[in-house]
């Protein structure tokens, strides 16, 4: 009996894994087991014997319950540490940033511009802040000594002047065109840099410029497209855009586009038939910048745009300064930056959590 129980002690001391564990059960204490077997010839023996047998029997089952018993809580506990050790996910992580972080109006109006873009089927276009003489300048159809260099109050990396920091998005739409065959239609937004401080100038700013290059692209499709973003964009149909004669050297002819606004009390709002304000400037892109980008001017036409983000999101959102923007200040975020759940889409609404974010 001894060497019995002990050998089934042993197998159970020995596994490391339930299921064997449970077949150690079944081969001891199950209807054929090896105890279950020994209980039967109780029957056969003298009462005296199996007086003596039977509590043996009785006490060796106890054992050998109480062994498988601790058993399988510990192969249990050693399954729970292994899976808690490699399935870590901590679900507090992102709870305190949700709570008091806030998304900046530019990035805010940024992703309002992106997404209505995408749905008017334009793909994103990015490239480097820090650019060269011909992406930035001349490939833009910037004659060198042109005035217009001048007006961009450029900043220079080095003394050779061919390294500037961008001072505007063009060039990513030259990196564009001398890349991609057309059909094109891209915007490019990003920072840009101009030496230039003051109410309503910063030194970074941010822009964006749409680029579409097909054979007829004409001036109407200009219109069409800028009238459908600006509806979009201010949440409003009565909107009215008035094109005036400009200059820029990378479109012909060029145009300075305003939107129709009234004023009350310093506050701007969207509508027509009131006065005007300038929002932005495009035209049809040059025939010497589709050359320099390796393209046919016979072939190929199209229309460029060009809108400042930080004054859409001042005019949107009706912020004075354009300074505080980049001041970092939490009272002023708490004021008039968004929750970072609430992300803008067309259908469900732009700017939905304007106004309900304290
Ligand atoms: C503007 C206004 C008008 C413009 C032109 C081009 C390119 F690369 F196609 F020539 N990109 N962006 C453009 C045209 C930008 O910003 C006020």
């Amino acid at each position: 009996m001894d060497n019995l129980i002990n050998d089934i002690l042993n197998k159970i001391e020995q596994t490391s894994d339930l299921i064997a564990l449970d077949e150690i059960r079944v081969s001891a204490l199950g209807k054929k087991g090896t105890l279950t077997e020994q209980m039967k010839t109780l029957g056969t023996m003298s009462p005296e014997e199996r007086k003596i047998a039977g509590q043996a029997l009785n006490v060796a089952k106890e054992k050998i319950a109480k062994a498988l018993d601790e058993k399988k809580q510990l192969l249990e506990k050693l399954e729970l540490d292994k899976r808690l050790a490699t399935e870590t996910i901590d679900v507090s992580m992102p709870v305190r940033p949700v709570i008091e972080g806030r998304i900046h109006p530019v990035s805010q109006v940024m992703e309002e511009i992106l997404t209505i873009f995408a749905q008017m089927g334009f793909d994103l276009a990015e490239g480097p802040d820090i650019e060269d003489d011909w992406h930035c300048f001349e490939a833009l159809n910037f004659p060198k000594n042109h005035p217009a260099r001048q007006m961009q109050a450029t900043f220079f990396m080095d003394e050779t002047g061919d390294t500037v920091l961008r001072t505007h998005t063009s060039p990513v739409q030259i990196r564009t065109m001398e890349n991609k065959k057309p059909p094109i239609r891209i915007v490019a937004p990003g920072r840009t840099y101009r030496c230039d401080y003051d109410m309503t100038h910063t030194p970074m700013f941010h822009q964006i410029e749409g680029l579409v290059i097909d054979k007829s692209t004409n001036m109407g499709h200009l219109k069409g497209c800028l009238l459908e973003f600006m509806k979009k964009f201010f949440e409003t149909d009565d909107v009215s855009l008035r094109f005036r004669p400009s200059f820029f050297p990378f479109t012909e002819p060029s145009a300075e586009c305003d939107v129709g606004c009234s004023r009350e009390n310093g506050e701007f709002k969207i509508e027509s038939g009131k006065g005007w304000m300038e929002l932005l400037g495009c035209g049809m892109v040059h025939p010497n910048v589709i050359k320099n980008c390796g393209l046919d001017p016979e072939e190929y036409q199209g229309f460029a745009f060009g809108v400042g983000i930080d004054r859409l999101a001042m005019l949107k959102y009706g912020i004075p300064d354009l300074r505080s923007f980049f001041e970092g200040d939490m009272r002023w975020m708490k004021h008039y930056g968004f929750l970072p759940l609430d992300v803008p889409t067309v259908t469900s609404g732009l700017s939905f959590n304007a106004g309900v974010k304290k």
